[in-house]
């Protein structure tokens, strides 16, 4: 009797150490991935002024699983929320920038973490203000619907704020028809002795190739506050697509998109690039930057997506660079198709 018992408890034993082993190897009794910290603690301090013109960006991060690594990306951008993502998959919880941030102007950041099962811990969007080193700056990035607290609209219809479009947050729709033109000026006035930058960036979308037209624009006026557009720009910059219904566009140049460039010049003429010869077609439908550059010598410099276009052959006159305003708009009827404006920025 006593064998019997014997191998009973040793049967039973050997049961409850398999039936151990098979709970410790139970994918269910498994430890499941947690997601990276949510990254906290910026420096700078969120809404810090005054910082330097080569910030290093730190902050903390890491992961509650032990050994696991976590990875960084680093959206920076002069949008809110920003859209560039300045940095991707990096170890340190750092960015150090080794070229000059613009004074007085304020960025948005916001760090993502990553672990290596593919969790990802969104941070919060963080900005801080550049030290105000080189003078006067304007910049709009059309985070507020109310347009007419930075602008003067003229014309009719008047320019309309759009949340979101083609991926982009906040955009100023000129919303202009071709006859009457119409679109909006600055309500600050520039002013600057030794040149000034303007840049937005921009998105001309054709929907209809037989329509008439559609148009971004920027550009600084001719005189302070004038009443509307034509016969009123200092310097100016678009492109515009000229569809079937364009009559006064001759038919073989039809249902294209060309730069329109001119500028008040030295002499008291209006100096532009002629109409029609510089094609844009592979700008439509897509954001692009255009940029006017006044130099220190009042030659012109006009730019998309930093190809140069064209250089002026005369100085700009010098009355353009004492309290004018900045001219935004165009035509986006929606008869060819809408232009849009994401940003707009002015650097002395
Ligand atoms: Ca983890
Ligand atoms: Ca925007």
């Amino acid at each position: 009797m006593k064998k019997p018992n014997f191998l009973h408890t040793v049967f039973l034993g050997l049961a409850f150490v398999l039936f151990l082993h098979s709970c410790s190897s139970n994918p269910i009794t498994q430890k499941a991935n947690n997601a990276p910290y949510i990254p906290s603690n910026p420096n700078p301090l969120d809404s810090a002024t005054d910082v330097s013109m080569t910030p290093t960006l730190t902050w903390n991060g890491g992961d509650p699983d032990a050994g696991d690594t976590t990875k960084y990306d680093l959206y920076f951008d002069i949008v809110n929320p920003p859209e560039v993502l300045k940095s991707s998959n990096q170890l340190l919880s750092s960015f150090t920038f080794t070229t000059q941030l613009d004074s007085n102007r304020t960025y948005y950041w916001r760090i993502n973490a990553k672990d290596i099962k593919g969790a990802v811990s969104t941070g919060p969007i963080w900005r801080f203000t550049m030290a105000n080193q080189s003078g006067n700056i304007f910049f709009d990035g059309f985070d507020n619907p109310n347009l007419t607290e930075n602008w003067i609209f003229y014309g009719y219809p008047s320019p309309v704020w759009v949340s979101s479009i083609f991926g982009k947050n906040g955009i100023f729709d000129n919303n202009g028809d071709p006859n009457p033109y119409s679109g909006a000026y600055s309500k600050q006035l520039i002013n600057t002795s030794s040149g000034l930058t303007i840049e937005a960036e921009v998105y001309l979308e054709v929907s209809n190739i037989d329509g008439c037209w559609v148009e971004p624009s920027i550009g600084i006026t001719k005189d302070a506050n004038p009443s509307n557009s034509n016969g009123y720009r200092g310097a100016f910059l678009s492109f515009a697509f000229e569809g079937g219904m364009c009559w006064m566009t001759p038919p073989a140049l039809q249902g294209h998109s060309y730069f329109r460039i001119e500028i008040f010049a030295e002499d008291n003429t209006i100096l532009s690039y002629p109409l029609s010869t510089l094609n844009a077609d592979i700008y439509n439908n897509g954001w692009h930057i255009l940029k006017i550059m006044i130099q220190s010598d009042r030659y012109v410099k006009f730019y998309a997506d930093n190809n140069l276009l064209w250089t002026t052959t005369k100085k700009i006159h010098p009355s353009v660079l004492s309290g004018r305003n900045i001219i935004l708009g165009g035509c986006s009827s929606g008869i060819a198709g809408k232009a849009y404006h994401n940003w707009i920025k002015v650097t002395y």
